[in-house]
């Protein structure tokens, strides 16, 4: 087995190691979109969310979403890291032919909040939890992870116009803005900068935060609000491999056995720095 990271830079090295394994085993693509929020969910899996592992009266800690769902590798990963999923098992059978880890989260599995995969539902449904445990009482969060891309759904902006106008402190909407989306950049596909004012102008609580910046991610990731707060984490597309990173082929380039050794030392120089 291997032993939990000890440190937040160790949690996301982990994460990333277990990204590149995971695509390596399943030739598979989106790795650019895993890397991209590798820190951000080391953060959030190192000690921003609560009762992981559930509450003493056996009801569940704060939920995550992650809408962008073909980023499951790194979810799956992170899972591994806090000792939910077994990091052997989810590199045998991520993406493969009968395989227990899906290119896109299912909820059936161990720490899986919602299914995702099509893109613009997550922050509905995390509107609805959220909206449940203020109902309930619990003092749970919810947090949900959206693509910057993924901001194209119009379905993103009905949830977050009714989560400003309920005013829901309970919701914490994360942004992975690395700038790239399926088709391209997203400023040239549909612009929709000032993400920051167009957020506050519905009434949330809007912080900016580098998205590699682990001691900044970690204040503006914990920090409350009375407001629906969103978090737009300015990101590298492939962050920590050198070859991949900020670039539109990060989404679709499959690893081959044959980048595994330039993979894995990219990952070392990146944890050296
Ligand atoms: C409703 C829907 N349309 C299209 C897709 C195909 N698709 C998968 S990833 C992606 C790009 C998403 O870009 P972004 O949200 O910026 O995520 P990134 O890959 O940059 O992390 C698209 C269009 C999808 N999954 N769902
Ligand atoms: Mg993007």
């Amino acid at each position: 087995m291997t032993p939990a990271p000890t440190s937040v830079a160790a949690r996301a090295h982990e994460i990333r190691r277990l990204v590149v394994e995971m695509a390596l085993a399943a030739g598979s693509c989106h790795i650019g979109s895993a890397l991209s929020i590798a820190d951000i969910l080391a953060v959030l899996y190192g000690g921003v969310l609560r009762d992981l592992h559930g509450r003493p009266d056996g009801s569940s800690g704060d939920r995550f979403v992650l809408s962008k769902g073909h980023a499951a590798s790194a979810l799956y990963a992170a899972l591994a890291t806090v000792d939910i999923l077994d990091p052997h098992d989810v590199v045998a059978g991520y993406s493969q032919d009968g395989g227990a880890y899906a290119g896109h989260p299912e909820r059936t599995t161990p720490g899986v909040t919602t299914s995702s995969g099509s893109l613009g539902h997550g922050p509905a449904l995390a509107l609805g939890l959220a909206l449940a445990d203020r109902e309930d009482g619990t003092g749970r969060r919810t947090v949900c992870l959206v693509g910057d891309g993924e901001l194209n759904e119009g379905s993103v902006w009905e949830a977050i116009a009714l989560a400003g106008h309920l005013a829901l402190p309970e919701l914490v909407l994360v942004v992975d803005a690395n700038g790239w989306q399926g088709l391209g950049a997203v400023a040239d596909v549909t612009d929709l900068e000032p993400l920051d004012a167009k957020l506050a102008a519905f009434r949330w609580d809007v912080a900016t935060v580098d998205g590699h910046d682990l001691d900044a991610l970690g204040t503006t990731l914990a920090a409350a609000a009375p407001r629906p707060r969103a978090v737009i984490a300015r990101t590298v597309k492939g962050s920590g491999l050198d070859f991949m990173e900020d670039t539109f082929m990060s989404h679709y380039r499959s690893l081959r056995p044959a980048d595994r050794e330039r993979a894995l030392a990219s990952l070392e120089r990146r944890r050296a720095a």
